[in-house]
Parts: C-alpha cells; sequence; structure tokens
C-alpha cells in the first residue's frame, strides 16, 4: 500500500515562516545598532563579499521559487490521483457484481427468460431496488407457464413478486408496466387491509395477495432475468459515469501545464543546472484507458466475458496508480529536501550577510522578510487548492498576480 506524505507543504511553511521571523530580528538588530557600510565610493573587501552574498541568496531564492511550484504541481496531482483510485476501485465491484450477474444468462443460452428465488429480508421496496441491482427485475407472471416456472424455484416460504397496484388502486401493473392479464389471487386477494396493500406477495401454495409494499417484510422474493427490453443495469451506468469521470482526469492542469499527459518534469533548484526529474504520469496510457473505453456499442460491462476482462483491467490500473502515486510522492519528498538544504544555504548566507553588513541591508532584509510571509501564505493556499483541486488554477494566478 502507497503511502503518500502529505504534509510536506505544512513543514515547508513553518520553515518559511522561521525564515520570515529571523530576517525581521535580524533587520531590528541591525536599525537599532546602526552599524553603518564602507564609504560606496572606495567599496573594502566586506562590502564586495556582502554583495557576492547577496546575489547567491538572490539565486537561491529563485531555485525555491521553483522548488514551491513544483511542490504544489505534486500535490495537485496526489490530489486528483487519489481521485481516481477511489474511482477505480469502485469500477472493479462493479465489474465483479457484472460477472456474477451475467453468468447465468450464459448459463441458460441467452435471452430465454428465467426466474430465480433471492432469499433474505425485503420490503416490497427493498426487493425491487435490489433484483434492478443485480440486473434483472421482480418476476412478472404473464401465464400460467410462468407460474409454474416460479413455483419451481420457490423454497416453501412467501416471496415478492413483480406486481403492484401503487399508481392506481386497484389497477395491478406488473413492474414492467404491462398490465396483468394472467391472475392467481388467493381467495378474496386482493383486499387491499387499511387502504395500504400495493405490493404483490406469492404464498408457498401458489396463490397470490396484496401487502404493504413498505414496513412488511418477507424471506425473499422471486427475480427475473433475461428479457430483452430491460433497460440498462443499474451497475453499467454507474460504471459508465465513473469511467467518464477517470477520463476527464487526464486532462486536468495546473497553471497551464498538463498533470497526467505523462511528460517527464524537471526543476532546477540552483544555477549550477543541478535539478531534480521524475517520469511522468500517463493517464491516457493503455493500462488506465482499458478502464474507460467502451466496446464499439458503448458498453462496459455486457456480458461476463466483458465484465471479466474488465476487471482485469481495472486491477492492471489499480497496480499501476499506485506505482504512479508512489512517483509522485517519492518526488515531493525529493523537493522538499532539496528545499532544506536550500534553506540552510540561504540562513548560512544571511548570517555571514548580516556580520558585513549595515543598516540599508537591513532595509532590505525586512522587505525580504515581509515577501517571505507572502510567499508562506501562497503555500499555505496552494495547499488548501490541493484539497480542492477545482480551485486550484484560480489560486495560482491569484498567486502570480
Ligand atoms: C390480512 C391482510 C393480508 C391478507 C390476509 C388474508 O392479514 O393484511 O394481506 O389479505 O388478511 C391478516
Ligand atoms: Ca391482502
Amino acid at each position: 500500500m502507497t503511502v503518500i506524505q502529505t504534509n510536506l507543504s505544512a513543514d515547508r511553511s513553518a520553515r518559511l515562516l522561521r525564515a520570515a521571523s529571523e530576517d525581521v530580528q535580524r533587520s531590528l538588530l541591525k536599525l537599532t545598532s546602526g552599524n553603518q557600510f564602507a564609504n560606496p565610493a572606495n567599496p573594502s573587501t566586506e562590502a564586495i563579499m556582502a554583495s557576492r552574498h547577496r546575489g547567491s541568496i538572490r539565486r537561491l531564492q529563485v531555485g525555491r521559487e521553483n522548488l514551491t511550484n513544483a511542490l504544489s504541481f505534486s500535490q495537485t496531482q496526489e490530489g486528483f490521483l487519489e481521485q481516481a483510485a477511489k474511482a477505480l476501485s469502485r469500477m472493479g465491484e462493479l465489474a465483479l457484481r457484472a460477472m456474477d450477474v451475467t453468468m447465468g444468462d450464459q448459463q441458460s443460452g441467452g435471452d430465454e427468460r428465467r426466474f430465480e428465488l433471492v432469499t433474505g429480508n425485503f420490503s416490497w421496496t427493498q426487493a425491487k431496488s435490489d433484483a434492478e441491482n443485480r440486473g434483472g427485475k421482480l418476476a412478472c407472471i404473464k401465464s400460467a407457464e410462468d407460474q409454474s416456472s416460479v413455483e419451481a424455484v420457490m423454497q416453501g416460504g412467501s416471496y415478492w413478486i413483480g406486481g403492484t397496484d401503487e399508481i392506481t388502486e386497484g389497477q395491478w401493473k406488473w413492474v414492467d408496466g404491462e398490465a396483468m392479464s394472467f391472475e392467481n389471487w388467493a381467495a378474496g386477494e386482493p383486499n387491499d387491509v387499511a387502504g395500504g396493500e400495493n405490493a404483490l406477495q406469492i404464498y408457498a401454495s401458489g396463490k397470490w395477495n396484496d401487502l404493504p409494499a413498505i414496513n412488511t417484510t418477507l424471506s425473499g422474493y422471486v427475480i427475473e432475468f433475461g428479457s430483452e427490453d430491460s433497460s440498462v443495469p443499474a451497475h453499467e451506468s454507474e460504471y459508465s459515469a465513473l469511467a467518464a469521470f477517470v477520463e476527464s482526469l487526464g486532462s486536468k492542469a495546473f497553471n497551464q501545464v498538463s498533470l497526467f499527459a505523462g511528460q517527464t518534469m524537471q526543476v532546477s533548484r540552483d544555477e549550477e543546472s543541478h535539478s531534480l526529474q521524475t517520469r511522468g504520469i500517463d493517464l491516457a496510457a493503455a493500462t488506465y484507458s482499458s478502464t474507460y473505453t467502451p466496446d464499439s456499442e458503448g458498453y462496459f460491462l455486457r456480458g461476463s466475458a466483458q465484465a471479466h476482462a474488465r476487471l482485469l483491467q481495472v486491477k492492471g490500473a489499480i497496480e499501476q496508480l499506485q506505482q504512479d502515486r508512489a512517483t509522485v510522492g517519492a518526488f515531493a519528498k525529493g523537493i522538499d529536501l532539496a528545499d532544506r538544504m536550500l534553506t540552510q544555504s540561504t540562513d548560512m548566507l544571511k548570517q555571514t550577510l548580516g556580520r558585513l553588513t549595515d543598516v540599508n541591508i537591513a532595509e532590505e532584509s525586512t522587505r525580504f522578510a515581509r515577501d517571505q510571509i507572502l510567499r508562506q501564505t501562497a503555500t499555505a493556499m496552494l495547499a488548501q487548492a490541493n484539497i480542492m483541486p477545482q480551485s486550484v488554477l484560480r489560486l495560482v494566478d491569484l498567486e502570480r498576480s
């Protein structure tokens, strides 16, 4: 299991804040001591060294800005990849469910209607949606032949079947909308006791009775599979929505730079061209795209063979995603390390500079400290933006302006 370091930004903000405070203190000391610089027209060795040091500090600052941007980029990537992980994990569950549901279709050799018993405590309303989740519907008994097929799968109890008069009292219909023609009511039924019996029960004897659709549970229901006009099963449409979501992540950008187009990422941290580099994350790669590309008719999970293939593709994508998240995490860690080193170098240079210089430099340091505080605020905003990736671009624009 991949663990991603997520509090780097907080660490970094803390360091920036400390550096900023030290700058302010140093400036105040200088201002109160009033230590004067040598005559500028005739620069001392100290003045020349001080000028060099200031140059180095500026260059280190540029390196740290690059690192800040790279860190925000990585954390934004991680935010999206976390969402992708959740989506893929759900897609795997759906593919698995689709395999269960469609296995039977193949056993029975295609599109013949077929009844099965589902046991468990359900109200009629719960049974109806459970049947739909399984890619079927509550049994619709439209002939004496259907009646005996249903009786054949029953196991001695009484169960829900797919009749209802909930739309118009007394007008019984099947859940597929068809009006009842064949009927097998028990004597005196339907009696709509207390005006509240709108759902159809089949007794162990095979006779029918009306019961309340909610707050009354039976120990199971009869499910029907295989009618061709059935709408797209719930798992297919949920998978399809998640697939579109994962695909859409591929076009996300940070500060106008694509997050997942697979390009190598390189950050220079100083002018001796030391740079950090990491491989790109490519959400358009086949390992991922196979999970979000439907077949030629727009289906993802039609038939158990396709659902099985889909499950393997999702597994592959989840493995790739773990590697990719590890890569992003390692890069963020490397950035953080480089940033620590630059902060140290900057601190050392500033201390030396402090020994060499005077009140004017202190003023500059004060300005610098103020900049640092602003920068810290920006970092905190970006860390926040990482939690809500949609707002990243807007925040980055604010930082730039
Ligand atoms: C009541 C009704 C049932 C059934 C039975 C004969 O239960 O609620 O639906 O009609 O009488 C005791
Ligand atoms: Ca009744």
